[in-house]
């Protein structure tokens, strides 16, 4: 087993070498996806860090003590990391969002920075925090020289909070309804009528538009002066393009039509904003040849938007020589809701979305509040999809993000007597499932490091670099004496070097990341799950994981055909009967499975 890995970080270091010319030709599901914050990761040049603002921090936005603003991260200092996320076998950056933000916003005692990305004014350009439009090139050419892939976060739901109500000056202004405010009345049914001939917002044609001449049916929205034209390109400065009907509450029709905690909510059923968009952002394809977007709050827009953005995007990749851009959309889905995730790829015709079904399993099969099953269950559901099972295996997956928290907060959570030993075990055993089972891997950068956090959002962005933040540092990290209180970029770590070693893997077997996969062996209570993973060769890999706290011994069904096996990782028994094949595991134990006899 030891020749034989050593054979595989060979072989997968000679794909490497071959790979740089060709890195377009990879399919979406070929990558393994590094989802990384720039602001987070390193700080290659100090001269930015306040983003050529003067001031205090309510200013310029920069306080790298506190959690909610700007650490000094940025472009430069992550092409200067390539090495380190190469090196864990990532083959795509998936980068927060990199465009001009409003620097701080919030109410007196509640502001902080826009060091996430989401909070943008100007769609055209870099946040000068984050470095400069050439810096951003570098880095695209830098990762492309290296035949890596990198996929923007894109926002079309929103803009920053500029937009204010005269209603509502010093409180969040409650979402009003189309039915209690419609289109037709000033501030309600008892007002002035208003934008005569207005067909409604599901008559999505440039004339029925030029008749909603007044935006002040549900508040009367207004732009402070002093920003008055900060967004660009120009016609977002407009309040008729956008919903104006107060905060959503994400429920019912405040989903699509209400501000997303004040952030200006745009008028995505309008023509003018959809072409406004597909400008933007083919326009980034066109200056920068990228290779895909992350959509951002995908499900808070209307499907008709998607159906003409998408092609338009994919239409102007083709025309760039980008043959496999890829789209996923973020569809924000509690629990495991396969349903709602699969809706947006029929009705929206999103070509794919972020598997949050995965990620909710994931978190109750891990913390041993759900049994196997759950993800049998998840993947009988994969035909729900626009193209069925197929086309799940280009949904990005992933175990914790930069919202909800990282899996080892959310194990930690879940199970407060567990000890870090056992918390590294959980979390070792969930990264070989995101890198073997269906689906394009999505590592939150730091994860690789045992980084945990104490709760989610803020909480779950920590530094790259050395940080000053008091409620990051005061936390030892999972599998090392480490914390964040120093740069941790460390290739040696176990879960960085266990990532490299299932990335080269794999690599080497196309099956792990094209191959149908078979259910095997699902569990009642914490215990075993088994799939195999088919290539077109029809040569399987057996997969077998144990989620609990003691050891099995089982035998699963794997193909007639199959006569032997090798081992990849783990313990794999060669003698198989036709159709049998025992299976050994220790406790949070995992087992990678070649049929044959030759790896
Ligand atoms: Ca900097
Ligand atoms: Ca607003
Ligand atoms: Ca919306």
């Amino acid at each position: 087993m030891r020749i034989f890995l050593a054979c595989v970080a060979a072989c997968a270091a000679s794909l490497a070498e071959a790979a740089p010319s060709d890195y377009r030709e990879r399919l979406p599901e070929d990558e393994i996806v590094y989802f990384v914050l720039p602001d987070r990761f390193e700080n290659g040049d100090r001269a930015n860090d306040r983003g050529g603002l003067d001031g205090d921090r309510l200013t310029t936005g920069f306080d790298p003590t506190h959690k909610g603003f700007y650490h000094g991260g940025d472009l430069k200092g992550l092409t200067a990391r390539l090495d380190y996320i190469q090196g864990l076998g990532a083959t795509a950056i998936w980068l927060g969002p990199i465009y001009k933000n409003k620097p701080v916003q919030g109410g007196p005692g509640q502001e902080s920075a826009g060091y996430h990305g989401y909070w943008i004014t100007d769609f055209t350009r870099v946040d000068p925090h984050l470095g400069t439009d050439a810096e951003l090139r570098a880095f695209v050419d830098a990762a492309h020289g290296r035949g890596m892939k990198v996929y923007l976060d894109i926002i079309t739901n929103h803009t920053a909070d500029v937009i204010q109500y005269r209603e509502c000056p010093n409180t969040a202004c409650a979402y009003r309804s189309r039915a209690d405010y419609p289109y037709s009345r000033r501030g309600g049914p008892a007002g002035a009528p208003i934008n005569a001939g207005f067909a409604g917002d599901d008559v999505r044609t440039e004339a029925n538009f030029a008749k909603l001449t007044d935006p002040t049916f549900a508040y009367t929205p207004f732009v402070p002066p002093a920003e008055a034209n900060v967004k660009v390109p120009t016609w977002l400065n407009s309040v008729h393009y956008y919903h104006n009907r107060g905060n959503s509450d994400f429920w019912g029709e405040s989903s699509l039509f209400g501000d997303f905690v004040g952030l200006d909510d745009l008028a995505t059923e309008n023509p003018r904003v959809v072409q406004g968009f597909i400008d933007i952002y083919g326009d980034w394809i066109e200056r920068l040849h990228i290779d895909g977007f992350r959509i951002d709050t995908a499900r808070h827009v209307n499907p008709e938007f998607w159906r003409a953005f998408v092609p338009a995007m994919l239409k102007r990749a083709r025309a760039n020589d980008i043959p496999n851009f890829h789209i996923f959309g973020e569809v924000a889905a509690e629990g495991v809701d396969v349903a709602q995730l699969a809706r947006h790829t029929r009705d929206d015709k999103l070509p794919s979305v972020l598997d949050f079904g995965f990620a909710g399993a994931m978190s109750q099969v891990l913390s041993g509040k759900a049994g196997t099953g759950l993800l049998a269950r998840l993947y009988a559901d994969d035909v729900l999809y626009e193209g069925g099972a197929p086309a799940a295996l280009r949904l990005p997956t992933f175990t914790g993000n930069h919202d909800f928290g990282r899996l080892a907060y959310l194990l930690r959570t879940a199970l407060p007597d567990a000890g870090n030993d056992e918390l590294l075990k959980r979390v070792l055993l969930s990264n070989a499932m995101l890198l073997t089972l269906r689906g394009v891997p999505v590592v939150y950068y730091g994860d690789e490091q045992g980084f945990i956090g104490h709760g989610n959002d803020q909480a779950a962005r920590q530094d790259m670099f050395a940080s000053q933040v008091a409620s990051y540092n005061d936390q030892p990290l999972l599998g090392g004496g480490s914390t964040t209180a120093v740069a941790n970029f460390n290739a040696l770590h176990p879960i960085y070097k266990e990532l490299a070693t299932l990335a080269s893997l794999r690599k080497q077997y196309p099956a792990l990341r094209r191959g149908r996969q078979v259910p095997r062996a699902e569990s009642r209570e914490p215990g075993l799950f088994a799939v195999s993973r088919i290539g077109n060769d029809g040569r399987e890999i057996l997969l077998a994981f144990n989620t609990s706290a003691r050891p099995i011994v089982a035998r699963v069904q794997v193909e007639a055909g199959t006569q032997s096996f090798t081992t990849l990782l783990g313990r794999c028994d060669p003698a198989v009967v036709p159709g049998s094949a025992r299976v050994e595991l220790p406790p949070f134990g995992y087992s990678v499975c070649l049929a044959g006899t030759e790896p």
